[in-house]
């Protein structure tokens, strides 16, 4: 039955992705999600900030943009399984989007560094959670093997079509905006987001549907920040599990991204992070997971041009990690459950 309303991003920008003419288009109306003004950070910046809210998707990340197009071109070329390492939100969307395509899903997550709702994703759509007892890089590096040894389609960003699918988060801001912003801040982990916003900012300027290219500026979490530092690191570390990644598949794409932009790749710390999350959650009234948050304290901690106008995606949603949350705020209060209680306790005076 035809209705009408958006009809997720391969749908909508059909014309601007690869994609088969006849391919299966297999959609859960991923994309079309809001940019938010953030009036707090715009004064704060003395700038126009906006937040670019992906844990709007269906699954909860900006994943899904990505998924839709490599599950969708795997179906269409007759693939009944895919395999992901993810540190949560591939694994999420991968198992939502395969389970929609009747395909199987196997996903490798790191052991106890994986958000409790990412892991009740993967195991509620049905994939075959793998907890490996070492970190998302060792996992990829599995995954990579994978298709020579058992019939399965990788939908890591490895996969092209991963990041031909989440370039249509650049295509958004631009219908949005009506050109590119100034400033577009963003958490750097595997660096596949960075490298596909890049892409679809410089394939509508080719086709001079924007005036100008923004300055991409990409962030990192200090304790698994290999593109800053320079080399792969062993043991990433960071409360932002979903970046905790030491040897980025897409490095070359963050760097060139960065470079050719007149942007940068930074690096900010945990408690950058937490404050950027929290900040971003009291005062903008925007729950974003911590990782998302990469790209608000990057702007914290970067200078950027009076009235500029800046972009900040915010990559998946606050309830993916509710152990992090409860954890950054006081426990609420237990009283008897009597009115002269409550009034004592509230807080609100007459
Ligand atoms: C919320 O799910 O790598 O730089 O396996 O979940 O494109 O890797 C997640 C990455 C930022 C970094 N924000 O994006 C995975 C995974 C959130 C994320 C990133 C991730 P990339």
């Amino acid at each position: 039955m035809e209705v009408s309303g958006w009809k997720g991003i391969i749908n909508q920008y059909r014309s601007y992705l690869d994609f088969p003419e006849n391919g299966t288009v297999v959609t859960l109306n991923e994309g079309n999600t809001p940019l938010i003004f953030a009036p707090k950070l715009s004064k704060l910046k003395n700038a126009n900030v906006f937040l670019k809210y992906e844990g709007l998707n269906p699954t909860g990340s900006f994943k899904d943009r990505g998924m839709t197009m490599a599950i969708s071109k795997a179906k269409s070329s007759g693939v009944e399984a895919v395999v992901c390492a993810s540190t949560g939100n591939t694994s999420a969307s991968a198992a939502a989007y395969a389970t929609r395509a009747d395909m199987s899903c196997v996903v490798l997550i790191p052991d106890g560094y994986i958000a409790l709702g990412k892991l009740a994703q993967a195991l509620i759509h049905g994939a075959t959670v793998i907890q490996i007892q070492g970190n998302f890089d060792e996992a990829l590096e599995i995954v990579r093997t994978l298709p020579a040894h058992a019939p399965v389609e990788i939908v890591n960003s490895v996969n092209p079509s991963r990041i031909e699918g989440q370039k249509t988060g650049a295509f958004e801001i631009v219908d949005v905006l009506g050109d590119s912003p100034d400033y577009h801040f963003i958490p750097v982990g595997n660096a596949g987001n960075i490298t596909a916003y890049w892409k679809g900012y410089l394939q509508f300027k080719s086709l001079d549907k924007i005036t100008k290219l923004p300055k991409m500026m990409g962030f990192q979490a200090a304790g698994a920040a290999p593109i800053v530092d320079g080399h792969p690191i062993d043991n990433p570390d960071t409360v932002a599990t979903a970046i905790r990644i030491g040897n980025p598949a897409s490095w070359y794409g963050a760097t060139a991204a960065a470079s050719e932009s007149g942007g940068m790749i930074g690096k900010v710390t945990d408690e950058n992070i937490l404050e950027a999350y929290k900040f971003l959650a009291k005062e903008e009234s925007v729950f974003c997971e911590p990782a998302s948050a990469a790209s608000v304290a990057g702007l914290f901690v970067s200078e950027v041009a009076k009235d500029s106008v800046v972009v900040c995606v915010l990559t998946g949603h606050g309830l993916k990690d509710p152990d992090i949350a409860i954890s950054q705020i006081s426990v609420p209060v237990r009283i008897e459950p009597t009115l002269n209680e409550v009034l004592r306790v509230m807080n609100v005076n007459n």
